[in-house]
């Protein structure tokens, strides 16, 4: 290759062809980004990020968020050519199945690949979490164990979506001045220019929001250098630089073109980007020796840092060793509860609440917080300290009134690695930050979600805050655990659950009102469904606060001779986990019915199709609670009369 050109260039130029040739090989993908980013990605990794190579998930490793996920192949090309788990032959199958490059790669660790997102404004935000968490942990652990910055690319679609706005006013507040993000201004997206629809004064929105903003030519690598070492010395603020860039740079005719967005350049387009790059059109996938030996000469430096820390961390003291061990222990975690009394009557938001003292002492990553609604969610760990700049190591995190943006952060702090978090709200603004629950289902990420106010029984509110289809939606999507505890004791394991899954979230809807605590059924959610109390004439199946209106209904079914198994259903996804033989032994052979307040949509899996499903098909409605549930039919006497009717006795 040309020998005029310096290696860095060359470095630049090889991301560039790779990615034009991968997806011109898939046929699909998006080349654009990566081409216009590449200036930025080589000054970043050569001389700034610190990464090894050789041990991807160091503790201390500098993150790395593509919330541009779509630009997908610059993270494939910079992995590969910086030697990580990545080779040539998974970038030659870029987007195919079984692949480690999919479209939007998501999270793989081992490869390098911290998060990346499909989903626009995800990954600005997610970032944002891991900032969070670098910023706790180095409070509690000192800088001598965790002391690295959190990078992030975003993009024009990254700072339109509303997420970003809530997740940098969070950032800005909190003062996260080991957060860096820069911002490919190419003032292009898919339908064409942003003018269209995108004038906002960027720097000046940052910098209301309490950022540090710089602007630099995304293509001049000295002042994006220079930008990133200022930015590296901010420590009170995150910073943004606004890094004006040109997609598809170098692309004769499709530079500065959406069409370079997302389909391939073309055979011919692809030849003459190559040419005016003083790049060879051929082989495909070309990548000269000197590149490789130019990343991983640059990845030393992510080694001497990891070699340095290992250092420090055998010097550590004893307290702190132990407290690192506590933080990243896999251990059981098992809880007592404050002790219920049967039919002591407690609403399981607030049993919920009685366990955190307890949660926090037995898991010291536990941390996490809710969206303006601390004192109504019951998920209060301190109740005299909240996180802030000045206050980092707190572990109740006022995330304001940004649902969306604190689903994320709590998924970027259980990233992360060290911390338990969890987010709370009501449990109809799940809807508010479905879009980071479903990626933290599909991540595999251990997010913990805690929904209380779960039906229309929190009374006077009215329809806007009553969940009626939330169950059911939640219950659709996959690898989502979905627990809705009867009483104090079913909390109790809910939690357990919760903290001791590793490879997906858990959420524990709860509510507002007391219930009666029930005779302890230790192991039974753990299970998804158990039963009871046993009877012959006819199955009731209920959840949360339908319990207890099921054993209210079986207990005046059995004074007219009617014996009817009670069966409680917490958690669909375990039951479903079950042996068939253990399901149709607890479900039984009699008619089923179930009893849910929401939604029965779903619920023939449980009662089959000549069952019945007593529910709420339509909106709540404004009342006490009490009068809620005469007209809705959730009293004992209304669910023992449908039974009559559906038995026809
Ligand atoms: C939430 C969400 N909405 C829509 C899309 C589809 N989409 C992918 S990229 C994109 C916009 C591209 O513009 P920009 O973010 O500026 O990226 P660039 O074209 O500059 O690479 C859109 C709408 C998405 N991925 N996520
Ligand atoms: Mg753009």
């Amino acid at each position: 290759m040309s020998d005029s050109l310096s290696t860095e260039q060359l470095a630049v130029n090889t991301i560039k062809a790779l990615a034009m040739d991968a997806v011109q090989s898939a046929n699909s993908g998006h080349p654009g980004m990566p081409m216009g980013m590449a200036d930025i990605a080589v000054t970043l990794w050569s001389k700034f990020i610190n990464v090894d190579p050789d041990a991807p998930e160091w503790p201390d490793r500098d993150r790395f968020v593509l919330s541009n996920g779509h630009g997908s192949m610059l993270l494939y090309s910079i992995l590969h050519l910086c030697g990580f788990g990545l080779t040539l032959d998974d970038i030659r199958n870029f987007r195919q199945w079984d692949s480690h490059t999919a479209g939007h790669p998501e999270i793989d660790h081992d490869l390098g690949i911290e998060m990346t997102t499909g989903p626009l404004g995800q990954g600005f935000a997610t970032g944002v979490g891991m900032a969070v968490a670098e910023t706790h942990l180095r409070g509690r652990l000192s800088s001598d164990l965790v002391n690295h910055r959190t990078y992030g690319f975003v993009s024009d679609g990254d700072l339109m979506e509303g997420i970003s706005s809530e997740a940098a006013s969070i950032a800005g507040h909190f003062g996260l001045g080991h957060l860096i993000y820069l911002y490919d201004d190419n003032h292009i997206s898919i339908d064409g220019s942003t003018d269209i629809t995108f004038s906002e004064d960027i720097a000046s929105r940052f910098s209301a929001q309490r950022w540090h903003t710089l602007e630099v030519d995304g293509h001049d690598r000295a002042a994006i250098g220079d930008a990133i070492e200022e930015s590296l010395a901010e420590e009170d603020r995150p910073s943004l630089v606004i890094c004006r860039t040109h997609i598809a740079h170098g692309a004769p005719n499709l530079q500065d073109t959406s069409a370079s967005h997302g389909q391939p350049l073309g055979q011919d387009e692809i030849r003459m980007t190559k040419e005016a790059m003083g790049y060879p059109v051929e082989p495909d996938f070309l990548v000269d020796d000197s590149v490789y030996d130019f990343f991983r000469e640059a990845m030393d430096r992510g080694r001497l840092v990891h070699a340095d820390w290992n250092q420090r961390f055998d010097d550590a003291g004893e307290d702190q060793r132990a407290l690192w061990q506590a933080l990243h222990s896999s251990s059981e975690v098992t809880l007592e509860g404050p002790g219920f009394e049967i039919g002591e009557k407690v609403a399981t938001r607030a049993s919920s609440g009685k366990l955190f003292g307890e949660i926090a002492e037995k898991v010291p990553g536990f941390i996490g917080g809710s969206a303006d609604l601390a004192g109504s969610t019951k998920t209060v760990i301190d109740p005299c300290r909240l996180f802030s700049k000045d206050d980092m190591t707190a572990r109740d995190i006022p995330f304001g009134i940004r649902e969306h943006s604190m689903g994320a952060l709590v998924n970027g702090m259980a990233i992360h690695g060290g911390l338990r978090p969890y987010g709370a709200t009501f449990f109809v603004f799940s809807d508010y930050m479905r879009p980071a629950v479903r990626l933290s289902a599909l991540m595999g990420v251990p997010s913990i979600w805690v929904w209380t106010h779960d039906s229309i029984f929190l009374g006077e509110d009215g329809p806007t805050h009553q969940p009626i289809e939330h169950l059911a939606s939640l219950r659709a999507m996959p690898n989502l655990w979905v627990i809705r505890p009867a009483d104090a004791n079913e909390t109790i394991e809910a939690w357990e659950i919760a903290l001791n899954r590793k490879d997906g979230p858990v959420a524990i809807a709860l509510t507002r009102q007391g219930l009666p605590t029930l005779e302890p059924h230790p192991g039974g959610v753990a299970k998804g469904g158990y039963i009871v109390r046993e009877g012959n004439d006819v199955t009731l199946v209920g959840t949360g606060s339908e319990v207890p209106l099921i054993l209210d209904a079986a207990d005046l079914l059995a004074g007219e001779g009617v014996t009817a198994r009670v069966v409680s259903l917490p958690c669909w996804e375990l039951f479903f986990a079950q042996s068939d033989e253990y399901r149709s032994g607890v479900l039984g052979d009699a008619p089923r019915i179930s009893v849910e307040a929401g939604s029965t949509f779903g619920w023939s899996a449980i009662v089959g199709s000549d069952g019945l499903s007593i529910g709420i098909d339509r909106f709540g409605a404004s009342a006490p609670a009490d009068e809620l549930a005469d007209r809705f039919g959730f009293t004992p006497e209304a669910v023992a009369g449908e039974v009559r009717n559906h038995l026809a006795i």
